[in-house]
C-alpha cells in the first residue's frame, strides 16, 4: 500500500498550525522570536508540503502511465519570485492571508521578503519560465533542466547615473523551493585525449580515454500546475568535484592544487552570463553549456531504462527534447556520444533516435549573437564530442551533396564547421541539422529566419522550419501582478480566463460599457498610484498619477531603441523650453533595463538616460510635466508592479531585429496600448487589437533590410531636414544632460552620426514622435483610451503561453496531456 497523500486544502486555522510548526522545527524559533526572513520561511515550507504531495501523486501517475515526457533544456530561468504563484496555483492564496492574519502578520508584507531567482538575462529565460507553468497546467508531462548558478543575473545600482554591478547573492539566506536529489548524482566525463583502438575486423574504433569526472548534483523545484494535480520539475544542476581524483593529487601532498582543483570544477555552475548580445567565446560557458546537456542527457537516458530496459527503438516515443536556442545544441552530440559509446547502437540508427527527439527553438536574428566555438577549445574539453560533430557533418555533407547541392560556397554556408580562419563550431547548424523541427518565435521571425538567416538549410528542408508565436502566462502576468483588473474581469466573464485566456474575448462586449470603462480607468490610477509610491522609494522620483505612464522595460540594447525614447523625452522638453507655456499631455516616463557588463554603449545609453532625467526632473520650467523614473536592477519582481501601472507600452525596436517581444504581450493583457514599429510579435498583436487600438509607426523590415543593403541610409539628410530632430542630436553631441562625463556620452551621437546609425533611430525619429504626440491627444479622451484597453485585453487570449505549449505539444512534440491520479477517498 502507498501512504496516503492528503489533498484537501487546510483551513486557516490548520495553515495557521504548519507555519507555527516550519517555525519551530525547521527555523528552531518561537513566533515572538521569528522576524520577517523567519515568517517568510516557514510560510514556504507550509506551501511546499502542498506541493510535495502533488508531486509525489504525479511521479507516481508517471511511473504506472509511462507517458511521452518532453525536457526543456535551458540555461537560463527567469522564474522570478515562487511563493505568490505558488499560493495561487494551490488555492492557498485565501487561507494563507487568513493564517497570517491569525498570526498577526501581513501576507503582502511577507510576499516583498523574497528574492527573485534571476537565473536569466531577459526574454529567452523568462520565456522558459512561463512554459514551466504553461507545461504544468495543462498537465504535460514535462521536466525543465537548467544550471544552478550561485549568482544569478547581477544586480543593478546606479552611481553618478552610471551602470554598477554587484554580485546577485540570492542563495545567501536559504532557497526553500528546491530539494536536493543526491539519488539522482550524475557523472559527467571531460577532457582527456581519443585513442584509436583495433576491432577484431582489423579497423579502428575511437576510444576516449584519459577523461576526468565531475559531478552533477541536481536540486528539483517543483512547478506547480494552476486548479491541478500536476506538479512539474525543474531540475537544476550544480557542479561537485569527485573525491578521488582529488585524493590521487592530495596523497601526494600537495593539498592546495587538491583545493584548486575542486574549486575549477566547482566554478561551472558560479555565475549566469550576464550577456545576451556577443558571445564572450569563455572556456567557462561553453564548459557550463555541455555540463548541462551532459547531465540532461544522462538523467533522461536513466529514467527511458529504468522503464524501457534497452529498447532504444522506443526512445524517441518516449522522450522529447527541446533546445531553448543554441546553448544546448551539444545535446545532439551527446545523445549521439551515449548511443553509439555507451549503448553499442550503430551509427544510423543512433542519428534516426537524436534527430528523432530533438528540436531547436531559435530566439534571435542578430548574427553577433549566433554562437560559435573555436574546435581547440573544443578539443581540450571534449575530444571525443569534436570527433561525433565532424562525422555527422561529414555524413549530413554527403547527403546535401546527393541531393544535387554542389555549390561549394552554399555547402560552406551549410557546413556545422566554420572553416576560414580559426576553425569554429557553429551551434545554430548543428541544432538544425540534429533536429526534426526548428520553430521561430513570431511570425515575422520565422519568415526571416527562412529567407535570411538559414536560407540555405530552409531550402533543402522546408518543412522543418515552423512558426510558434511566443505566450505568457496569464496566471503570473495578470491574475497574481494585477488582482484589481483580474477581480473586476472575473465579475463580469467569470473565473475560466486564467486557465482559458481566449476568454477574454468576451470583455469585447464591455468596450462601449461607460461603467466598465470607468471601472477601468479606476483601476488603473489606483495601480498607477501604488507605481508611483513605489518608485518614489526607489528613485526619489514623484509621479503625478493623472500623467500618461509611458513605460519601456526590457534589457537594454542598440536595437531596442531606449535610445529614441529618450530622444523623444529631449525632444519633448526643448518644446517646452522653447515655449514653457505651450500645452503639453503631462507624462511620466518609466525604464526598466540592464545593460551587459561589456555592452559600452548599452552604458553609455543608461547614462545618457539618467542624466535627461536628472535635468527634466528639476527643471521649474518643466513644472511636473515631464518625469523620468529610471529605477534600479529591473527584474521580474519590478516587472509586476511596473506592468499592471502602465498606459503606454514602448515596443519600438528596429523592424526585422526583435524577435518577438513578451512584455509587449503583458502590457496589452494588463490595458497598456502599445507604441510599437512592424516587428516580433507586435505585428500579430496589431493584427488582434486591430489597427484603432495600437500606435504602429516606422519603416518595415524590408523598409530597414533594403536601405542596410543597398547602403542608401544616410542620416545627415534627416538631420538636415528635421529642425526638431537636429536640436536633439545637437544637445545629445554638446553633452548637455551629463555634465563632466559630456566627452564619453558622445560616443552616443557618434554611433548615430559618424558609424551609421545601424539601427536607423533618424530614420525612424519623425514617424514615432508624431505618433507619439497622436497619442497623447488620444490620452485626453479618458473613454476613448478606456475603450481601446478593453479591446486590447480581450484580444490577447491568443498570447497566452497555455496556447503556445498547446502548438508545441501537437505540432513538435506529439505530447498527449496525463490527468494526474488522485488516491481513492481523497
Ligand atoms: C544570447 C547569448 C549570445 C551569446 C552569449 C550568451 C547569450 C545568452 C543569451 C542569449 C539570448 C539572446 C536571445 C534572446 O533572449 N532572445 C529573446 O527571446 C525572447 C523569447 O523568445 C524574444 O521574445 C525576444 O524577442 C528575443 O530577443
Amino acid at each position: 500500500m502507498l501512504p496516503a497523500v492528503h489533498l484537501k486544502n487546510p483551513t486557516a486555522e490548520e495553515f495557521r498550525d504548519r507555519i507555527i510548526h516550519y517555525l519551530r522545527y525547521a527555523c528552531g524559533l518561537e513566533l515572538r522570536h521569528a522576524r520577517a526572513a523567519d515568517h517568510l520561511a516557514a510560510l514556504e515550507l507550509a506551501v511546499r508540503e502542498t506541493l510535495i504531495d502533488r508531486e509525489i501523486l504525479s511521479r507516481r501517475t508517471y511511473d504506472e502511465v509511462q507517458p511521452k515526457t518532453v525536457h526543456y533544456l535551458s540555461l537560463e530561468y527567469l522564474l522570478g519570485r515562487l511563493l505568490h504563484n505558488n499560493l495561487i496555483s494551490t488555492d492557498l492564496l485565501v487561507v494563507a492571508r487568513e493564517a497570517m492574519q491569525l498570526l498577526g502578520l501581513n501576507l503582502d508584507t511577507v510576499l516583498e521578503e523574497e528574492p527573485d531567482p534571476g537565473l536569466g538575462n531577459g526574454g529567452l529565460g523568462r520565456l522558459a519560465a512561463c512554459f514551466l507553468d504553461s507545461l504544468a497546467t495543462l498537465d504535460y508531462p514535462a521536466y525543465g533542466y537548467g544550471m544552478r548558478y550561485d549568482y544569478g543575473m547581477f544586480r543593478q545600482s546606479f552611481e553618478d547615473g552610471w551602470q554598477v554591478e554587484h554580485a546577485d547573492t540570492w542563495l545567501q539566506r536559504g532557497f526553500r523551493w528546491e530539494i536536493r536529489r543526491d539519488d539522482l548524482r550524475v557523472p559527467v566525463r571531460f577532457g582527456g585525449r581519443i585513442d584509436w583502438n583495433r576491432t577484431e575486423a582489423g579497423g579502428h574504433r575511437p576510444a576516449w580515454a584519459d577523461w576526468r569526472t565531475a559531478y552533477g548534483v541536481p536540486y528539483d523545484v517543483l512547478v506547480a500546475g494552476f486548479r491541478t494535480n500536476t506538479v512539474g520539475i525543474l531540475r537544476l544542476w550544480d557542479a561537485q568535484a569527485a573525491s578521488e581524483f582529488d585524493f590521487h593529487i592530495f596523497s601526494k601532498g600537495n593539498y592546495v592544487k587538491a583545493v584548486a582543483g575542486r574549486e575549477r570544477v566547482e566554478a561551472l555552475n558560479r555565475v549566469l552570463y550576464p550577456a545576451d548580445d556577443v558571445e564572450a567565446g569563455r572556456q567557462l560557458r561553453l564548459a557550463q553549456e555541455y555540463f548541462l546537456v551532459a547531465c540532461a542527457v544522462r538523467d533522461v537516458v536513466d529514467r527511458f531504462r529504468r522503464r524501457h530496459a534497452e529498447a532504444w527503438e522506443l526512445f524517441p516515443d518516449k522522450m522529447v527534447f527541446q533546445l531553448n536556442d543554441t546553448h544546448p545544441a551539444l545535446a545532439v552530440a551527446e545523445l549521439m556520444r551515449f548511443f553509439v559509446d555507451d549503448a553499442g547502437v550503430p551509427w544510423a540508427t543512433a542519428w534516426e533516435l537524436t534527430r528523432a527527439s530533438c528540436n531547436y527553438t531559435n530566439h534571435t536574428l542578430l548574427p553577433e549573437a549566433l554562437e560559435t566555438w573555436p574546435v581547440t577549445l573544443m578539443e581540450k574539453l571534449i575530444p571525443r564530442h569534436v570527433q561525433i560533430i565532424y562525422e555527422i557533418n561529414r555524413r549530413f555533407l554527403e547527403g546535401v551533396k546527393a541531393r544535387g547541392v554542389s555549390d561549394p560556397d552554399r555547402l560552406r554556408r551549410l557546413s556545422i564547421l566554420q572553416e576560414d580562419g580559426e576553425k569554429r563550431l557553429r551551434m545554430a547548424n548543428l541544432a538544425i541539422v540534429g533536429s526534426t523541427r526548428v520553430n521561430g518565435v513570431a511570425k515575422l521571425h520565422t519568415e526571416l529566419l527562412r529567407t535570411r538567416v538559414v536560407r540555405d538549410f530552409a531550402e533543402i528542408w522546408p518543412e522543418r522550419f515552423i512558426p510558434i508565436t511566443n505566450g505568457v502566462t496569464p496566471r503570473r502576468w495578470l491574475r497574481a501582478c494585477n488582482p484589481r483588473l483580474s477581480t473586476v474581469i472575473t465579475e463580469r466573464i467569470g473565473g475560466g480566463w486564467a486557465k482559458d485566456l481566449d476568454r477574454l474575448y468576451e470583455l469585447s462586449a464591455f468596450a462601449d460599457d461607460e461603467s466598465f470603462q470607468d471601472e477601468l480607468l479606476e483601476i488603473k490610477r489606483a495601480n498607477k498610484s501604488d507605481l508611483a509610491v513605489e518608485l518614489e522609494r526607489l528613485c526619489d522620483v514623484a509621479l503625478d498619477v493623472d500623467s500618461l505612464f509611458d513605460v519601456q522595460i526590457k534589457r537594454l540594447h542598440e536595437y531596442k531603441r531606449q535610445l529614441l525614447n529618450v530622444m523623444h523625452i529631449i525632444m519633448l522638453y526643448q518644446r517646452i523650453k522653447a515655449d514653457p507655456s505651450s500645452e503639453v499631455v503631462p507624462r511620466s516616463f518609466i525604464f526598466g533595463a540592464k545593460a551587459a557588463p561589456s555592452y559600452h554603449m548599452a552604458k553609455l545609453i543608461i547614462r545618457l538616460i539618467n542624466g535627461v532625467a536628472d535635468v527634466v526632473n528639476n527643471d521649474s520650467d518643466v513644472d511636473g510635466r515631464l518625469r523620468v523614473a529610471f529605477p534600479p536592477d529591473y527584474r521580474v519582481s519590478l516587472a509586476e508592479k511596473i506592468i499592471p501601472a502602465a498606459d503606454l507600452s514602448e515596443q519600438i525596436s528596429t523592424a526585422g531585429m526583435e524577435a518577438s517581444g513578451t512584455g509587449n504581450m503583458k502590457l496589452a493583457l494588463n490595458g497598456a496600448l502599445t507604441i510599437g514599429t512592424l516587428d516580433g510579435a507586435n505585428i500579430e498583436i496589431k493584427d488582434a487589437v486591430g489597427d484603432d487600438n495600437i500606435f504602429i509607426f516606422g519603416l518595415t523590415a524590408d523598409e530597414v533590410e533594403e536601405r542596410l543593403t543597398t547602403g542608401s541610409y544616410k542620416p545627415w539628410d534627416f538631420y538636415r531636414t528635421d529642425l526638431e530632430l537636429a536640436a536633439v542630436l545637437d544637445a545629445i553631441k554638446t553633452g548637455e544632460f551629463v555634465g563632466r562625463d559630456r566627452d564619453a556620452v558622445r560616443g552616443v551621437w557618434s554611433s548615430l552620426m559618424e558609424h551609421g546609425d545601424r539601427y536607423m533611430v533618424l530614420a525612424d525619429f519623425r514617424s514615432y514622435v508624431d505618433t507619439q504626440d497622436r497619442a497623447a491627444e488620444f490620452f485626453k479622451d479618458r473613454r476613448g483610451w478606456a475603450r481601446a484597453a478593453i479591446l486590447n485585453i480581450a484580444a490577447m487570449g491568443y498570447f497566452s503561453s497555455d496556447r503556445a505549449i498547446l502548438e508545441y505539444a501537437d505540432k513538435i512534440w506529439g505530447l498527449v496531456a496525463v490527468a494526474v491520479k488522485t488516491p481513492e477517498g481523497s
